[in-house]
């Protein structure tokens, strides 16, 4: 039987050809198949005699189940290789350094905030958090700036479709209105709570003292200057509150906030519509790397009669002081950047070595 004997080796050897699963299957079909080798020689038994059928049949059925076997065996070594380079593909390398989750951290405009949230909380400051879409009103004409004040020019803003006397219009310039809204509140309550009927209030009352901290909006943009900016604003409003107040106050807030005992202010006249009389105020550091040059830090002022009436509260009886500042320029100075816009670039390679 040299021809089963060939037809059993050149499908031996047609298999162990077969590369891939496919390969073999296409292969066996050559030899098992409806029109393979294997079947043809089966059908070609039909002109044989019963006897030569019995023979011709074994000998054809011995081949078939060599073939079968080597088809299996090739069928197994191929799955076999398939699971080798799945698995060398997914080997772990338990040498390999850990994955791990980037660590976030804060802005640097934002541990300011903080900073300053925290001086001025020891001094027994509240912190007043308010809307950033504000109305004329509280922008502006509470804050002793009417419709036709030369101040409000400086103050551009983006302003929104609507609006009325009440109704929010604008992106707040300052954060200002968050502390005429947080004084009328407290002086609302406080007559509340003691009975007190119309008019500007005139009684005892526990003093004012917030910051209002948040984002800011005036058309601007240079180095100096973004169109989102930061404010952080204060009102002390007492009885017996006077600039002698504010000079300790904020005397005491900068060599906080900047660690330095070696720092010296000085108050210049200026001029804010919510404060008279007014004055900026700059900071002279004794020594170290800035020292020597007067820096601009903050505005202030004894906060004008109209405000303290726009409370709802006696200017006789009531008097306050008021300082405004910004933390991007405070962030600036204390870590020696010069350019406002790289705070909102979005860079995490310059925002991550704040922490
Ligand atoms: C009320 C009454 C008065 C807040 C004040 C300033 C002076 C001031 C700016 C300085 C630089 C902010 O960052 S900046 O643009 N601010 O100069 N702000 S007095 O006066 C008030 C606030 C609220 C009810």
């Amino acid at each position: 039987m040299t021809e089963l004997n060939a037809i059993v080796e050149s499908a031996q050897s047609a298999f162990a050809q077969a590369a891939t699963p496919a390969d073999l299957e296409n292969a066996k079909a050559q030899y098992l198949g409806k029109a393979g080798k294997i079947t043809e020689l089966m059908k070609g038994m039909a002109a044989l005699s019963v006897d030569e059928k019995k023979a011709r049949g074994a000998a054809i059925n011995v081949a078939k189940q060599a073939i079968e076997a080597a088809l299996t065996a090739r069928r197994q070594a191929l799955a076999d290789a398939e699971l080798d380079a799945q698995l060398k593909a997914e080997a772990l390398d338990v040498t390999l350094p850990g994955r791990q989750r980037g660590q976030g951290g804060l802005h640097p405009v934002s541990l300011t905030l903080e900073r300053i949230e925290a001086i001025f909380g020891s001094m027994g400051f509240d912190v007043a958090q308010g809307p950033e879409i504000e109305s004329d009103w509280f922008n502006f004409t509470a804050l002793n700036t009417p419709e036709d004040h030369p101040a409000r020019s400086m103050h551009d803003t983006f302003y929104v479709e609507g609006g009325s006397e009440t109704a929010p219009n604008l992106l707040r310039t300052h954060t200002s209105p968050m502390q005429i809204r947080y004084a009328v509140q407290h002086v609302k309550q406080h007559r509340a709570s003691v009975g007190a009927t119309d008019g500007l209030y005139a009684g005892d009352m526990p003093e004012i003292r917030v910051i209002a901290p948040g984002r800011t909006y005036r058309v601007d943009s240079d180095a100096t200057h973004s169109p989102m900016f930061h404010q952080c604003e204060g009102l002390w409003v007492g009885e017996n509150v006077s600039f002698k107040d504010l000079k300790f106050v904020f005397t005491d807030f900068c060599r906080t906030f900047f660690e330095s005992d070696d720092l010296v202010l000085r108050f210049r006249p200026s001029f804010f519509p919510f404060t008279e009389p007014s004055a900026e105020i700059d900071i002279q550091f004794q020594s170290g790397p800035l020292a020597g040059r007067w820096l601009e830090v903050a505005g202030s002022g004894q906060v004008h009669p109209n405000v303290i009436r726009n409370m709802g509260l006696d200017p006789e009886k009531f008097i306050g002081f008021a300082f405004g500042m910004g933390p991007d320029r405070l962030t600036m100075l204390r870590y020696g950047v010069n350019d406002l816009r790289l705070f909102f670039d979005g860079d995490v390679r310059f925002l991550s070595q704040f922490n």
